[in-house]
Order: structure tokens, then C-alpha cells, then sequence
């Protein structure tokens, strides 16, 4: 039976500056953390960097018209903050408002709706030595001055706005683990630059709502990444270690948006190591999102921890993981993406219940979903029938949220190019997409094709 999703779905497709864009130092851009990150030899494979990726700057008018020949309806990107303030604050550069300004014209001019992210993880190297990044006292207010320089530039024509991609990848994986920019290792610093990442959303909300959302009509939000967390077994401990686990991933960041403070767990097994919000700061923070932003890409085993059990993936994906005491496992049975990531469809479903219950059915948007295979093209293309499979299999679950009651109200496929896959560079075993450099990205796919079947049938 065909499923169609309700009238008015976005459908859409997703990419990030730093991975797509290249142009690294082209007129008059500043340089991010990104870019200094991968100078650093050993940070990233193959010590590959994104100083031209898919070449996105130069070529944003064939991109475009990519999108439009496959059907999309929607344009997820992100500003490069250096592009525009090279500093990270003060002097604007005018050829990053043009750029930016002529993608969102070439994607208006297409009909496709521009869904613009204020920060996907490259932030000013200005203001990493200067007021030591999202450490930083000053930050929230450094990053609302940006965003508001973005709505009051493309304001007028950009009606969604994302103000942080994945604060947890931020905080876990740049000051906890120190496998992204700027590379931190600790075991406090993630707590307190998710502080920081919090606060900098709401003042931005703060701001786009009292001087700009009257009048320019737009809606704005924050995305947050999160895997489901099933139980190992039924047991009571195991169900609360699976429970524990997906509020140290999403309660962290959602329960302050929708709650206006973190989960009560998490205050209680951190104590002093979580900082705490004043009044002020929670009646900011809460109510905080017109719309719940979710990157979802897999699924693993929770259990209560037991001692000397790792917690077994690439990134140690469940967080700081001896501060939850949750041990994180897969089935064998599971079919793995290259990047070693699980795919399991009713996982998914199973987070979409878990976000409308805890957070009262907020409009979800899933701002990203995808999966990495190595692939090599033939005849100039890719006949990517496991990736088929995969959108199948995730649409279906979301398919069926929405049937259970769940508002998902839009789809955004990870990624519209191959590209830089940040630490794993442009590896073929860890790329979300990537095939190879020098011919990395515009490989006709045939995903591609059928998604653009299902945009157009607003179904499967
Ligand atoms: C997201 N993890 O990153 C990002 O938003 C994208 O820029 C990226 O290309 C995509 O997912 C694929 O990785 C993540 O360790 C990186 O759980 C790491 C994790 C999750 C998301």
C-alpha cells in the first residue's frame, strides 16, 4: 500500500558550510576552527581538510540546479560565520553577505526553500585564541550579534532558521573526547560548553523574536542530534539505564528548550561538574524553539554498567559514558552503514514516540538521516541499492510515527554531496557519502533518482 505523508511535508535535502563549501580563504573569509584544526597533522585521516570539498562556493549555481532537477522542495545549508565576520565579530565582509545572498536567490528562483543553520561547528579561529570559544563568558552574546547580522541581511527572504547543529556533537566530541575542533579532552568541559551552546541559542531566539519575527514571519529553532537507546533486556536496570542514556544525549539539550532546566538525572549524578541556569536564563531558555530540529542516524543496546565493560563504538557515542553508568551494545544481527553504524529503522520510530511524550508533540522536523556506504561509481554512477534501502526502511518508520500521532512535518536527507566528513576527512570507509576526492561529489546517484520520486509523490 502506498504511504503518503501529510499535505505540506518538507522534503528536503542537507549539507553543512565546512563540509561542502571550500573557498577556504577566498575573499576576505577568515579562518574557523575547522580550517585550523585540520593544519594539525594527525587530527583528521589522511590529514585531509575542507579547503575545497565539493567547491560549493564556486559552483552554487549547478548545485542549485542539482536540486532542482532531482525535486527537492527544501535546502538545508549552513553560514559560514568567518565568511561573513572574518573575526568572529567587527568588520563585515561583504563577499560572504553576496555569496550567501546569491544561494538564497538561486534556490528561490528554483522554488526550493532555504533552511538556514547559524552554526554547524565552524566558529570564528578569532574567537577560539580571543574569548576561548564556547568556553567563553562572552559567547552567547558574541554569537547573537552574528545571528542578528543574518537576519537582518537574509532575513527578508530566509523563513526557517536553526540556530546550533548538534550541541552534543560539540560538546562531546570537541571538549570531551577531542576528536573534532578544538579538539579538547576532559571530562568537565563538555558540561560547561553545552552551558554555553544553550545560552548563545536563546539569546539568538531572544533576539529573532523581539525585532525580527513580526515582521519577517519566519520560524526559528534549535537541532539536536540523538540515537534511540533500546534495553537490553526488560529489566528494571536496564530500562532505566536505556531511559538514563537518552537524557544525557537529548534530555541535556531539548529539556532546557521545552523545560526550561536540565533532567533531574543529570543534575543529580554531576552535582557541581553541571552548571546551573538563573531564573532568568531558564525562562529564556524555555519555550525556546518553534520547532523540535532532529538528527537521527542509529540505534545501540543499553544495559546498566557493568565493571570494565566499554561502551563500544567509533566515537564512544554515548556521551562521557562513566558519568551515566550505561553500558552501549549492537546486535550481530544488525546491517551496518560503513561508518559502523547500526541500521535499524523502528529505532527510529521508537525516538519519535519518546520525543512527543516527553516533550508534549512538539512539530518535529528530521533535519537530517542518512547512511555512508563505499560505493564505486560505474559508468559514471552509483547504483546504490543499500542506500534505497535505508531511506526506505527509515521513511517507513517515520511513516508510521506520524500514524501513531507523531508530528513529523518535514525529512531532510543527509547529504545532498558527498563531502568532507569532518575527523574521517574524505575516507571511503568513513565518509557519510563520499566516493573520492577530485571526483567526490554530483555522482548521479540512484537514491537520488527515487527520492525524487518520493518527494513528488509526497509518499513511498
Ligand atoms: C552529524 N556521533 O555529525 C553532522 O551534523 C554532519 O555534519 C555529519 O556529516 C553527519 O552527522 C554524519 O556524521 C555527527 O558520533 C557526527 O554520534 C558524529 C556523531 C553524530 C553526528
Amino acid at each position: 500500500m502506498r504511504k503518503s505523508f501529510p499535505s505540506g511535508f518538507v522534503w528536503g535535502s542537507a549539507t553543512s558550510a565546512y563540509q561542502v563549501e571550500g573557498g577556504w580563504n577566498a575573499d576576505g573569509k577568515g579562518p574557523s576552527i575547522w580550517d585550523v584544526f585540520c593544519m594539525i597533522p594527525g587530527k583528521v585521516w589522511n590529514n585531509d581538510n575542507g579547503n575545497i570539498a565539493c567547491d560549493h562556493y564556486h559552483r552554487l549555481e549547478e548545485d542549485v540546479a542539482l536540486m532542482q532537477s532531482m525535486g527537492i522542495k527544501a535546502y538545508r545549508f549552513s553560514i559560514s560565520w568567518p565568511r561573513i565576520l572574518p573575526a568572529g565579530r567587527g568588520a563585515l565582509n561583504q563577499a560572504g553577505i553576496d555569496f550567501y545572498n546569491r544561494l538564497i536567490d538561486a534556490l528561490l528562483a528554483a522554488g526550493i526553500e532555504p533552511w538556514v543553520t547559524l552554526y554547524h561547528w565552524d566558529l570564528p579561529a578569532a574567537l577560539e585564541f580571543e574569548i576561548d570559544g564556547w568556553l567563553g563568558e562572552e559567547i552567547p552574546e558574541v554569537f547573537a550579534e552574528y545571528a542578528e547580522l543574518c537576519f537582518r541581511h537574509f532575513g527578508d527572504r530566509v523563513k526557517n532558521w536553526i540556530t546550533i547543529n548538534e550541541a552534543w556533537v560539540v560538546a562531546i566530541l570537541g571538549y570531551g573526547h577531542g576528536v573534532f575542533a578544538p579538539g579538547k579532552v576532559s571530562k568537565d568541559l563538555p558540561y560547561r560548553a553545552g552551558h554555553q551552546l544553550l545560552k548563545a541559542h536563546a539569546r539568538a531566539v531572544e533576539v529573532y523574536r523581539t525585532r525580527y519575527q513580526a515582521i519577517q514571519n519566519g520560524k526559528i529553532g534549535i537541532t539536536n542530534n540523538c540515537d534511540w537507546r533500546e534495553p537490553l533486556s526488560d529489566s528494571p536496570a536496564d530500562r532505566a539505564a536505556a531511559q538514563r542514556a537518552l537524557e544525557f544525549f537529548l534530555g541535556w539539550f531539548a529539556d532546557p528548550v521545552y523545560k526550561g532546566d536540565y533532567p533531574d538525572c543529570m543534575k543529580e549524578r554531576l552535582g557541581e561538574r553541571l552548571p546551573s541556569f538563573s531564573p532568568e536564563e531558564k525562562a529564556l531558555l524555555k519555550g525556546s524553539s518553534d520547532f523540535f530540529g532532529l538528527n537521527h542516524y542509529t540505534t545501540m543496546y543499553a544495559s546498566e554498567a557493568k565493571p570494565d565493560a566499554g561502551s563500544g563504538s567509533v566515537y564512544g557515542n554515548g556521551g562521557l559514558s562513566e558519568d551515566q553508568d550505561v553500558d552501549l551494545s549492537v546486535s550481530p544481527d544488525w546491517e551496518m552503514t560503513d561508518m559502523q553504524w547500526a541500521i535499524v529503522p523502528w529505532g527510529c520510530r521508537k525516538l519519535l514516540e519518546w520525543i512527543a511524550a516527553r516533550y508534549d508533540n512538539p512539530p518535529v522536523f528530521i533535519t537530517e538521516n542518512g547512511c555512508a556506504f563505499d560505493q564505486t561509481p560505474v559508468n559514471g554512477q552509483v547504483q546504490d541499492d543499500a542506500r534505497i534501502r535505508f531511506f526506505q526502511g527509515y521513511l517507513t518508520a517515520v511513516h508510521e510515527a506520524i500514524e501513531k500521532g507523531v508530528d513529523v512535518q518535514g525529512y531532510f536527507i543527509w547529504s545532498l554531496l558527498d563531502n568532507f566528513e569532518w575527523a574521517s576527512g574524505y575516507s571511503k570507509k568513513f565518509g557519510i557519502t563520499c566516493i573520492e576526492e577530485g571526483t567526490l561529489n554530483r555522482i548521479p546517484k540512484a537514491s537520488a533518482q527515487w527520492y525524487g520520486e518520493v518527494v513528488r509523490n509526497n509518499g513511498l
